[in-house]
């Protein structure tokens, strides 16, 4: 029941790493919040699980409510939306996979470009579009071979994936409807967020799990790909609520949310063994390039050639002069090693527990 200063919330892709530090963040502000779930015959709401069951165990009537649907299905999104009534929209669902998106852009183009179309015309069939401010979720793959260093908000785009042609779809869907309809919709260009929760075929998470799982017997060495990539990684904790700011605002415009630093991923795996207390000796170039632990000698990574892409985003650094500004928002409140020391951590304290589970 909504009571007169309560808010309440809509979250697409709640289930991922953003929508689940959101949906954290927004029921600390006393928000009710909503998050739409695909039917998935395995489980996959296990960052959200907690939610509720901090909820039972204090025996609270719930303000946390998860509703069927997909992105890819606009009556779903309607009745969601009739039904629950929100102020505030977060439009986090999509298949984000970057590398993935060149296997299926069809079904990347179909999620995240006419996704982000169906709800915004669910909201104006539901004539909602004066009342409900809307955050989207867009992405510094849109520069993708970037025209200028750092990226602004007004450095031309150059998308190098299906993934990113689909959101430069999307970030201009939500423009021309902020501009056709006076809708309060403001595009969040998020440079890469990385977390604990982080989905375990990006980079960094790979290269965290990859660590735990040898430092516990259960891998050998990891493998990757383009490790001279330079990206610009903040802490996902950091960057949902500077999307929650975004929407405070009384205006809508478009944001860049970044650090203002980059770092190869070759750097992320340094700074990653250091954790481990693990140095590595690097040897040999390209495909052929190897790294080492320096006191035993052991392999740690190699490459592999089926990680390459069949177009590379080769460096992103975004300059997030405006957010700091108009939303007094820290992109660097966690930095960069404490990112990497937080994210090892818990993945050794993770391979750990899978090694006694199998010894047991
Ligand atoms: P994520 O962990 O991959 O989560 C994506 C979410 O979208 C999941 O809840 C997923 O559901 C849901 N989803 C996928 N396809 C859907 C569909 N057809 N219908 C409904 N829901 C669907 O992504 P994230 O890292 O949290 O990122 C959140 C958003 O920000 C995404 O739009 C992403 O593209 C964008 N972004 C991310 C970064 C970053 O560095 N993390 C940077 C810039 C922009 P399942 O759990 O069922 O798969
Ligand atoms: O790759 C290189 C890879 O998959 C980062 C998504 O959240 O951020 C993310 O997209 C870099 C790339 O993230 C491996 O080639 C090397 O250059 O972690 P990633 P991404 O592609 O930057 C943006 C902002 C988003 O919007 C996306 O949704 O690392 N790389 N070796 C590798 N990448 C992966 N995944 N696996 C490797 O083995």
């Amino acid at each position: 029941m909504k009571t007169n200063n309560q808010k309440i919330a809509f979250i697409t892709g709640i289930t991922g790493q953003d929508g689940s530090y959101l949906a954290e963040q927004l029921l600390n502000k006393g928000y009710t919040v909503h998050g739409m779930i695909r039917r998935s015959s395995s489980f996959n709401t296990g960052r959200i699980e907690h939610l509720y069951i901090d909820k039972l165990r204090q025996h609270q009537s719930t303000n946390f409510k998860l509703h069927y649907g997909d992105l890819t299905d606009f009556t779903s999104i309607f009745f969601i939306l009739n039904e629950i009534q929100p102020d505030e929209i977060y439009h986090l669902g999509a298949q984000s996979h970057v590398q993935v998106s060149f296997e299926i852009p069809e079904y990347t183009a179909d999620s995240i470009a006419l996704g982000t179309l169906r709800l915004l015309e669910a909201v104006r069939a539901l004539k909602m579009e004066k009342t409900i401010k809307i955050y989207n979720a867009v992405t510094s793959e849109l520069y993708g071979k970037v025209q200028e260093v750092p990226q602004t908000e007004t450095t031309p785009f150059y998308p190098r994936s299906p993934y990113g042609v689909a959101k430069l779809y999307a970030y201009w869907i939500a423009k021309n409807f902020r501009e056709s309809y006076g809708m309060h919709i403001s595009n969040g260009i998020l440079f890469n967020h990385e977390s604990e929760r982080r989905g375990e075929t990006f980079v960094t998470r790979k290269i965290t799990i990859g660590i735990g799982d040898i430092l516990a017997g259960l891998s050998d060495k990891i493998s990757l790909g383009n490790i001279d990539a330079e990206r610009d990684w903040g802490y996902a904790p950091d960057f949902t609520e500077g999307m929650y700011q975004m929407l405070q605002l009384d205006y809508a415009d478009d944001f860049v949310l970044a650090t203002g630093e980059k770092h190869s991923v070759r750097e992320f795996c340094i700074k990653a063994f250091a954790v481990a207390g693990i140095t590595l000796r690097w040897e040999g170039k390209g495909v052929d390039e190897k790294a080492y632990d320096t006191k035993t000698n052991k392999l740690l990574i190699d490459i592999n050639p089926k990680y390459f892409r069949p177009a590379e985003v080769e460096q992103l650094l975004g300059d997030p002069s405006k957010a700091i500004k108009a939303l007094n928002w820290n992109p660097t409140q966690t930095p960069f090693d404490e990112l990497v020391r937080r994210m090892v951590e818990n993945d050794i304290k993770i391979s750990q527990q899978k090694a006694d589970a199998l010894r047991n």
